[in-house]
């Protein structure tokens, strides 16, 4: 095993060509209010990606991340939704699948409010907007004050949470369900193979991918994903992308999804104190959804968080990185701390001595290192499990995943994921995510290094 010792300590001059390299990805995809995940295979405004890129790049412009998630938030539906895409009208219809004319929301989500001038897909993402919003006030608190950013966010990062802790209580058990596997972020995890296997995928001919102009088709979800993928977006856009009452063919509970919620009210919290508004209601909901993710998610045999397919009925048996992430929730219990530290040093996540966690365990029967969530690594999931183990005092090992991180990134070309084994670049390349978190971890260790530390909660991170 590798340990903290042996892990080369970049030179200033690294650094400073690693966040050049970082700066100029994020220039280069920021299209005047909000930045693409990629100018090739995701030419649009993402939800999740934008929350992530705003964290980063905070420290290039405070400013610019103010108006990323303002863009993002700018296109919230009525019913409190944020649509996973924010279609931009200059890109060509054939460049990205779906594209607006496949989701039609400002008619087939007119119900649900969706807006008229702006195109966007239906469905969500997992919500780290409240958390990435205090996190760049925090990097520039005068001028957030100066331009009212949190008092304008506010009202919209609540109605945002109500949605998913009212509507999207599918399992009436208190916490958010996805109604499609691109709503969590993890596309083609093989959590979801067990509730996909129900639905019909959609005529192979009934649509064009995209996707495989830009990447390898082994790196890419395959056609029996892509097919049902389809047929759950079009199920759900035809019967308005309504909600409750709705006959969903998938519905999962999942562990990174809740605990992002979980956060983000913490977060919702420190705003509300900070304009001025109660704190204490996002306090009590977020202690009430930690203690639903515990009771509805957790799995003592495993050692770790599971999804719950709310269809099929049960917890699903595979081990994805998901089920790690709740590690960021601040006051979980002791035990569950300490069985899942244990497990993301184990023999399926390897923290210690692998480069990066995987999206999914090394011995899983699923395993591939290559094909997007099945296996490579993921900057944003890692980037949360090196706050979550550096929150509960596991330092030695955040120190060594942040290291690798960074020493990954680099020699990347700042890949959108990576073979865990071997570093070697998978997706596409300039990605939005891996510039901005580099950004983010590489001030994060200078600050500690200033001797200017910050506390354990993610939240309370500059
Ligand atoms: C991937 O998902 C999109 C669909 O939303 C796709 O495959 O076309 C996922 O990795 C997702 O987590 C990410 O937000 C998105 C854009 O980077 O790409």
């Amino acid at each position: 095993m590798t340990s903290l010792l042996d892990t080369p300590v970049p030179t200033a001059a690294e650094d400073l060509t690693l966040r050049r390299g970082a700066a100029r990805v994020l220039l280069t995809n920021w299209t005047g209010a909000s930045t693409v995940p990629s100018r090739g295979l995701y030419p649009h405004q993402w939800s999740w990606d934008s929350a992530f890129i705003a964290i980063g790049l905070r420290h290039l412009s405070a400013r610019r991340a103010q108006r990323e998630l303002e863009s993002l938030l700018g296109a919230q539906w009525a019913d409190g939704r944020v649509p996973h895409i924010v279609f931009s009208p200059s890109v060509p219809l054939g460049a990205y699948f779906p594209s607006p004319d496949f989701w039609r929301s400002s008619h087939a989500g007119a119900a649900a409010g969706a807006p008229s001038r702006t195109e966007t897909s239906g469905i969500v993402q997992p919500p780290v907007h409240a958390l990435a919003a205090w996190l760049v006030h925090q990097a520039d608190p005068e001028d957030s004050r100066r331009r009212g950013f949190l008092p304008r966010l506010y009202g919209r990062l609540a109605a945002w949470h109500d949605y998913l802790t009212g509507p999207r209580d599918l399992g009436g058990g208190g916490l958010a369900a996805v109604v499609h596997p691109w709503e969590p972020g993890m596309d083609n995890s093989p959590c979801w193979d067990g509730p996909l296997s129900r639905v019909e995928p959609a005529a192979p001919g009934s649509y064009r991918r995209a996707d495989l102009h830009h990447g390898e088709p082994a790196e890419r979800p395959t056609d029996l994903d892509y097919g049902r993928y389809v047929r759950l977006a079009t199920d759900y856009r035809d019967g308005g992308y309504a909600d409750a009452g709705a006959d969903h063919a998938f519905a999962v509970e999942d562990p990174c999804v809740n605990a992002l919620l979980i956060v983000s009210e913490h977060a919702l919290a420190r705003i509300a104190a900070e304009i001025g508004a109660d704190p204490a209601p996002h306090e009590a909901r977020a202690a009430r959804l930690t203690e639903a993710m515990v009771r509805r998610l957790w799995s003592p045999a495993d050692g770790m968080f599971l999804c719950r397919d709310l269809v099929g009925g049960g917890l699903i048996a595979e081990r994805s990185i998901t089920g790690l992430v709740p590690l960021i929730v601040p006051g979980l219990p002791q035990d569950v701390v300490e069985a899942l530290t244990a497990t993301a040093r184990g023999a399926d996540f390897r923290l210690d001595d692998a480069l990066m966690a995987p999206s999914y365990a090394f011995n899983g029967h699923a395993f591939d290192p290559s094909r997007y969530w099945r296996g490579p690594a993921w900057f944003n999931t890692n980037w949360l499990l090196e706050r979550g183990m550096r929150q509960y005092g596991q330092f030695s090992s955040a120190d060594r995943l942040r290291a690798s991180m960074l020493t990954t990134a680099g020699a990347c070309g700042f890949a959108e994921y990576v073979d865990p084994f071997t570093a070697q670049a998978r997706g596409t390349g300039d990605f939005g995510w891996t510039a901005a978190l580099t950004l983010d971890l590489l001030a994060a260790r200078s600050s500690e290094n200033d001797g200017r530390a910050n506390g354990p909660s993610i939240g309370a991170r500059t």
